[in-house]
């Protein structure tokens, strides 16, 4: 709990403006834990960040039992790297009254790499998404509540993964704010040959990419670093 609220401190003094907080791994092979143990990971540190931090906390998750407590604890944005799909989740979601991020997956995070075969990418994820927010608007959560996400690395092989951040914009159709996951991925790596902690450079670039392509949210590891170049190409954007 300690170092996770001084990590999320170092964060905010940084200009984060949102900080993401999750208890279960999306890492293939990753072990599964039951919805009691994500609570007990993921609840101290939401109750702590919100009561202490100038920060929105987002919550990671999938489960309707800890979109609900999370809610209780003081959490402002509910994350779901599964779109609100499981049974009970929309609904929790609705309740909550928070905003919510629905990304794009194919699958499982564990068989999701076995799902890319796609007619038109983009037009798949684009389909999924409306087809989400459709969900949403008949469990009565408000279009201002949704934010949408391509889910860079989530059932995509490399040339999909650049293929959609090339083509990003296209989401903005949907006239919904886009959420935009790429620090230090896997895409980057296979482009620059570095490891996770070695690309930040990548990573920077990608945000200013996205940025470019109007996207609203950046999830990041590096903050201040971002958060300059988000300001740099804004300041040109601004420009005369
Ligand atoms: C290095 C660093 C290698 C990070 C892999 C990773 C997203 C997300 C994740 C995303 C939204 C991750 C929970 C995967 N990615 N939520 N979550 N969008 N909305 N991998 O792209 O960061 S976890």
């Amino acid at each position: 709990l300690d170092s996770a609220l001084r990590h999320a401190d170092a964060m905010v003094r940084a200009g984060a403006a949102l900080i993401d907080v999750g208890g279960e791994s999306t890492r293939p092979g990753a072990r599964k834990i039951s919805e009691a143990e994500e609570l007990q990971r993921v609840a101290p540190v939401i109750e702590a960040i919100a009561a202490r931090l100038d920060v929105i906390v987002s919550v990671d998750t999938s489960s309707p039992a800890v979109m609900r407590e999370s809610a209780h604890l003081g959490a402002g944005m509910i994350n779901d790297v599964r779109a609100l799909q499981r049974d009970g989740a929309l609904q929790a979601a609705s309740e909550s009254d928070l905003p919510v991020c629905l990304m794009h997956m194919r699958g499982e995070p564990e068989t999701m790499q076995q799902l890319t075969h796609y007619d038109d990418l983009l037009e798949d994820v684009q389909g999924f998404l409306k087809q989400r927010i459709f969900a949403c608007e008949a469990a009565g959560i408000a279009a201002e509540r949704i934010v949408l996400d391509p889910g860079f690395g989530f059932a995509k092989t490399q040339a999909q993964n650049m293929s959609l951040f090339k083509h990003l914009e296209v989401l903005n159709a949907l006239g919904h704010p886009l959420l935009v996951g790429v620090s230090r991925k896997s895409m980057i790596g296979a482009v620059l040959g570095r490891e996770a902690n070695d690309r930040l450079a990548g990573s920077l670039a990608l945000a200013a990419l996205a940025v470019i392509r109007g996207v609203s949210i950046l999830r990041v590891h590096d903050v201040a670093e971002t958060l300059d170049v988000v300001r740099m190409v804004n300041a040109v954007v601004a420009a005369h």
